[in-house]
């Protein structure tokens, strides 16, 4: 049996669809990031600060998504959805998988701001601006890497690309995606998959996002 602990329109969407690239399906266990249910001991017992994804696979519970992705790549390497050590993409497989919590954690701090403070009066504008640009930035680095290739490795979709779930449903909510086709068009690819699709169906409804696009407020 696998086990996804689950929020929709998170990073656990990463598992869900490696998961589904490798044919494998997980049994969800949902959660809310606003009710609590993260903080409770017996999650926070799975993982330490009460954050979503945790994998129950193999006998074993792993916590952080980029661990997960890594372990799934070199358990399941049939896939060739890793990079192994000795290949030569090897160094971009990794920086592209800790890149992707690199622009993760720039959402996560406009998610904060814009979504989840309550009253939006301490959230800082100026934060929220710099925050805002430094997205972009990630997402031109990107955009600048996707003009000569497909998937972010040369050779082709590998699991670094499934970093970017949640990272691409999120971002045009703060940066206007318009200035980035290359990006665009790697989105369009991304959801032209089938096992993305089927992962989008068994992922749920988002509950965080109520308008399309979050401006920076006036200061
Ligand atoms: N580096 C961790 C970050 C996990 C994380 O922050 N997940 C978010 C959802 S996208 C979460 O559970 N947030 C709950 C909270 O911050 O309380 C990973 O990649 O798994």
């Amino acid at each position: 049996m696998i086990l996804l602990h689950h929020i929709p329109f998170s990073r656990s969407f990463r598992v869900l669809w490696l998961l589904e690239e490798m044919g494998l399906r997980a049994e969800l266990k949902h959660y809310s990031i606003t009710d609590g249910s993260l903080r409770a001991a017996e999650f926070k017992a799975i993982s330490p600060v009460g954050r979503v994804p945790a994998l129950e696979i193999d006998g074993i519970t792993i916590f952080e998504s980029p661990a997960i992705i890594e372990y799934l790549a070199e358990t399941r390497p049939e896939h060739g959805l890793g990079r192994m050590p000795g290949d030569p993409e090897r160094v971009a497989y990794l920086e592209w998988l800790g890149f992707g919590e690199t622009q993760a954690s720039i959402l996560g701090s406009l998610n904060m701001q814009h979504l989840f403070m309550g009253d939006p009066t301490p959230a800082s504008p100026v934060m929220m601006k710099l925050e805002a640009a430094r997205l972009g930035a990630t997402l031109k680095a990107m955009d600048r890497v996707l003009a000569d290739r497909e998937w972010l490795l040369p050779s082709g979709f590998s699991a670094a690309d499934t970093m970017m779930g949640f990272n691409l449903f999120s971002a045009p909510y703060y940066v206007r995606l318009d200035r980035f086709p290359n990006v665009q068009a790697y989105i369009a690819q991304i959801e032209a998959r089938p096992a993305y699709q089927k992962a989008r169906e068994l992922d749920g409804q988002q509950e965080f996002y109520k308008q399309d696009f979050y401006d920076v407020p006036e200061a």
